[in-house]
């Protein structure tokens, strides 16, 4: 069953595309509301000067909220990419795409704004069958969701404004937390499916910055032998960080450039940053400022703010022929042969507004003899600067020129619709390369991203760091996002910021070689993080080279996780919802219909325990000769239970439920050359 609870009057989001014919709509305009699940109540004072936008992140006041009582064995799954564990419970996250490169564990929010969760109740004394149900909040602006934080046993979820859509799903169903997942799956639509050569294996890097340089890291892969599919060009590619173009005499002859990879089976795949650079000079701003296609402010003039090439102006995603307009610039790239796009930057980050760091000069300037400062005034003036960055009040103060239900046009400021700035670019970049090339599949994938975007693109859960922990918060965050959706992910595997180190690269590649997306990128001034730069580059060359031997496998779960409505990767209660310890396993997942995965996601250990919650059978791979490369690797049955497993950096296990097998193709140095009839089935 799905209810439907309308409160004011919701903004659009497209969110939700396929209402299921048996909904319950309810349409709520009184003060307080009981919903099939929880209640709901409205905070008449605040509406009236709701108007007004939020002064913070900090909701202290809030419209809207909904309420209710978790018992105390209650578990929480869903909202996509957040940080913690994969069950939610015991924190307070907030819906609001963000710009923040350090995912420690007491950030509320990272890129992506994921309103989908399920309250599970496991069987007990009192319910002798699990029970759950869902909650979908359709909205587009800041959302708390404190998932029993303030108190032990309150869900509460709050907003600015009382105009809402609340989606509340319930299944009856002995795998009750997967049919609720399949029941909103269906109803947002259906997930992105990228090109085959998408699943092979990427390399990327802050940047590199002439064609040599690419050559270079193309040519050290095929000398080692390793396969690929994928070098990235990050924002020095450009001109000056101007979106849509080719810096010439670093990339001489880009289309031909671009042949010569693709040649020999690698795609390169150009950024594109929202911001669009101010400058007069440049056609696709002038022509933004002359259509009218860009951000504006209260009294009409340009949303101005700095990113990476200095000021810049924000296309107005939301506005459906701005949308067209900037989409359709990506032919400029695809014209050269290019198939494969990342969006950046489109939460949108700001560095500084144009109004607000005239504010700080000005009020700095004022104090620029004073060199004694204390304890307040020193923290005053660092915060003041800190602060300039995705301000709170620089997102309210900026325009989106919208058309209403009705089909009048309205203003709309942006912080009411935040979260859905990085899905628009998105849709517009996919709807144009749709239009204009409707025969070709494209890989696109987004850093900032909202449920919707999902059937448009993949995504990459952004700036992490070369931490062991990262490799476990990945590993966390992938159910999460597939109950939103988002089928092609991945992490930048190796770490984004700061030194990897050998190990770590090694068993983050053992774990990505499931995850669709297997990208490994680094920031600027990091240690080199491609994998011939390391001892012993053979140790990469068999992992990578067994994640080909599985793409046929991997990419038929995809499509069929994709076409079902399905995760690709679950928690273990999923599959096993009577199980106690499955229901607290937040290291191992199932990853499609018959395997299960147990990364090693510590340092300096030499294996890892599993827990086993039926008997199963290991597959181990030890070398190139015991299976990474090629033969077959030992497959031994294991009994229900825990077990330590032993595994080195260099070997890779997992298992496969009994009674299915898994095929394996043989290595290829691209997917171009992967030979997906000639596969051969381990595990019976
Ligand atoms: O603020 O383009 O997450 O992958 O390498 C940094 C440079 C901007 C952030 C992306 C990262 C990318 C980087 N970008």
């Amino acid at each position: 069953m799905v209810y439907k609870y309308t409160f004011g009057k919701p903004f659009e989001t497209e969110s939700v595309i396929d209402e299921p014919a048996e909904i319950n709509r309810i349409n709520c305009q009184q003060q307080d509301q009981n919903l099939a699940f929880g209640n709901v109540s409205i905070n008449q004072n605040l509406l009236q000067n709701c108007n007004s936008s939020i002064p913070s992140l900090e909701l202290s006041d809030f419209a809207f909220k909904y309420n209710y009582r978790l018992g105390d064995d209650d578990l929480i799954f869903g909202l996509g990419e957040t940080t913690r564990g994969i069950n939610k419970r015991g924190f307070l996250f907030k819906s609001w795409c963000s710009d923040d490169p350090s995912h420690t564990e007491d950030k509320t929010s990272l890129y992506g704004a994921h309103n989908f969760l399920i309250v599970y109740t496991p069987a007990g004394k009192t319910n002798p069958n699990p029970k759950a149900f869902a909650l979908f909040f359709d909205y587009p602006g800041l959302l708390q969701i404190d998932c029993g934080y303030t108190s032990k046993n309150a869900l509460t979820v709050s907003a600015p404004s009382a105009d809402i859509n609340i989606y509340i799903i319930e299944e009856n169903h002995s795998f009750v937390l997967n049919a609720i997942c399949k029941t909103f799956r269906k109803m947002i639509g259906k997930s992105y499916l990228p090109p085959f050569w998408a699943f092979g294996y990427q390399q990327s890097r802050w940047s590199y910055y002439t064609a040599d340089e690419v050559r270079n890291v193309l040519k050290n892969y095929q000398k080692a032998g390793i396969p690929l599919d994928a070098i990235y060009l990050d924002i020095d590619y450009m001109q000056g960080y101007r979106d849509f173009t080719i810096d010439e005499k670093k990339f001489p002859n880009f289309a031909y450039f671009v042949q010569e990879l693709k040649d020999q089976g690698v795609h390169p795949v150009p950024i594109i940053d929202a911001g669009v650079k101010a400058d007069p000079e440049y056609s696709v701003d002038r022509e933004g400022i002359e259509k009218g296609y860009f951000c504006k402010k209260e009294d009409g003039s340009v949303f101005t703010a700095g990113v990476w090439p200095g000021k810049s102006h924000f296309p107005d995603f939301l506005n459906d022929e701005a949308r067209a307009w900037f989409g359709d610039y990506y032919n400029f790239l695809t014209k050269k042969g290019i198939d494969g796009f990342w969006n950046d930057m489109n939460e949108p980050a700001l560095f500084y507004s144009e109004d607000g760091i005239k504010k700080v000069f000005a009020e700095l300037k004022e104090s620029l003899d004073d060199t004694n400062l204390d304890i307040n005034s020193f923290f005053g003036l660092r915060d003041k600067v800190a602060r300039l960055a995705n301000n709170p009040k620089d997102y309210a103060s900026f325009y989106h020129t919208v058309k209403n239900a009705a089909g009048e046009t309205q203003k709309i400021s942006h912080d009411k619709v935040h979260n859905m700035y990085g899905y628009m670019m998105t849709r517009s970049a996919a709807e144009a390369l749709q239009r204009n090339l409707p025969d070709k599949e494209i890989l696109l994938f987004s850093r900032a991203s909202m449920i919707g975007m999902h059937r448009y693109s993949g995504i990459w859960t952004g700036d992490n760091c070369a931490w062991w922990e990262h490799l476990r918060l990945s590993l966390r965050q992938m159910p999460g996002l597939n109950m939103c959706g988002f089928l092609y992910c991945g992490s930048d595997i190796g770490g984004f910021g700061c030194n990897t180190s050998r190990e770590l690269l090694l068993r983050w590649l053992a774990f990505a070689m499931w995850t669709p997306l297997m990208r490994n990128h680094t920031a600027a001034g990091t240690r080199a993080q491609e994998c011939y730069a390391f001892e012993q580059v053979e140790d990469f060359r068999q992992i990578i080279s067994l994640r080909y031997r599985l793409i046929p496998h991997i990419y038929s779960e995809f499509v069929y996780a994709r076409q079902e409505n399905e995760l690709l990767f679950k928690p273990l209660c999923f599959e096993y919802p009577e199980d106690k310890i499955a229901l607290q396993t937040e290291d191992q997942l199932m990853f499609g219909r018959s395997i299960m995965i147990a990364p090693v996601v510590e340092p300096n250990v030499r294996g890892r325990f599993v827990y086993l919650p039926e008997a199963m059978q290991m597959v181990f791979f030890s070398s190139s000769a015991c299976g990474l490369e090629s033969g077959l690797p030992q497959i031994t049955e294991m009994e229900k239970g825990v077990h330590f497993v032993e595994c080195e950096p260099n070997q890779v296990f997992f298992f496969i439920k009994k009674g299915h097998s898994v095929p394996l193709a043989m290595p290829a140095p691209c997917t171009a050359k992967l030979n997906c009839n000639d596969l051969t089935y381990i595990g019976k």
